[in-house]
């Protein structure tokens, strides 16, 4: 019973590390005018967020056609048995929907879904759970298991620099009423039931990023081994001091960051910035 494992371009995992633990994907695309580009095929987090700065309309994004997926499905189940198909919030997108509708269509294969309610990098840390898993012989319900229990810890908050990219594409639930005030603030983020909510309002960056670091503490005093990542929107070198500075206070922590790609980057803007993690 071959188990594969399948994800979506916006777990941002990269290609060499999908390569050594066999893990599937498929794109997601942004969309300028009449150009598509399927993420990291067609066009890289840095050249995105250049080409972003020089454009006259704000991109669109779209999520993977089912005949990519049940494309990609079909070819899975040449060797495999099974598959794990881990997608961003189906909160946010009709994809993790979109790989069920072609799970139904393609036989040979039995689709497991998981719905990650979150995206970037921390998705991620779901997908190389799982192919590990995958590697050593889990069988899909065994990995599906240990992805809802990693859920159970899985916490993430991210700020933006412009609430206004998030709010144009429809992906900021909770409190709308406070929108036009919040454009003010750099209100700290999260997910709940898959959504994006406001976490709370925090007036500058420097206080949200301490505020994120007080609600890490919390896990990661307790001692217990945590697996972590920073995203970030460009921003490499705070990526890389915040992890400096978690790693240099807590010995149990281990932590990578993650640029954030082109469909993510549209909802969020050039100058976001988010921390994720769970207990080990
Ligand atoms: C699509 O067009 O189907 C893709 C829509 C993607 C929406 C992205 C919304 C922002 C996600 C923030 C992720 C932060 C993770 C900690």
């Amino acid at each position: 019973m071959k188990v594969a494992v399948l994800t979506d371009s916006t777990a941002y995992i990269p290609a060499s590390i999908r390569e050594q633990w066999n893990i599937h994907m498929v794109p997601l695309s942004v969309v300028f005018g009449d150009e598509v580009y399927r993420e990291e095929l067609d066009i890289t987090a840095e050249q995105f967020y250049e080409k972003v700065k020089h454009e006259k309309e704000l991109p669109k994004t779209s999520q993977p056609s089912i005949g990519l997926l049940t494309e990609k499905l079909d070819q899975l189940s040449q060797s495999h048995d099974d598959v794990v198909c881990i997608h961003l919030s189906s909160g946010i997108s009709g994809t993790y929907q979109t790989a069920i509708s072609a799970g139904n269509m393609v036989e040979g294969i039995t689709v497991h879904p998981f719905d990650s309610e979150i995206s970037t990098r921390v998705q991620g840390l779901y997908v190389i759970e799982a192919a590990q898993m995958a590697s050593v012989g889990a069988s899909a319900t065994e990995i599906i298991n240990r992805l809802n229990e990693m859920k159970q810890s899985m916490r993430a908050y991210v700020m933006v620099d412009d609430l206004s990219h998030l709010h144009r594409g429809g992906r900021l639930n909770g409190a709308q009423a406070l929108v036009g005030s919040m454009l003010q603030v750099k209100p700290l983020l999260h997910f709940v039931d898959g959504k994006i909510v406001p976490f709370e309002k925090i007036r500058t960056r420097k206080r949200a990023v301490k505020r994120v670091m007080e609600l890490f503490d919390e896990d990661a005093k307790t001692g217990k081994p945590i697996v972590g990542v920073v995203i970030h929107g460009n921003q490499e070198q705070e990526a890389v001091t915040f992890k400096a500075e978690l790693e240099s206070n807590y010995a149990n922590v281990e932590i990578t960051t993650s640029i954030i790609g082109p469909v993510i980057g549209t909802h969020l803007g050039e100058g976001s910035f988010g921390f994720g993690w769970y207990v080990k």
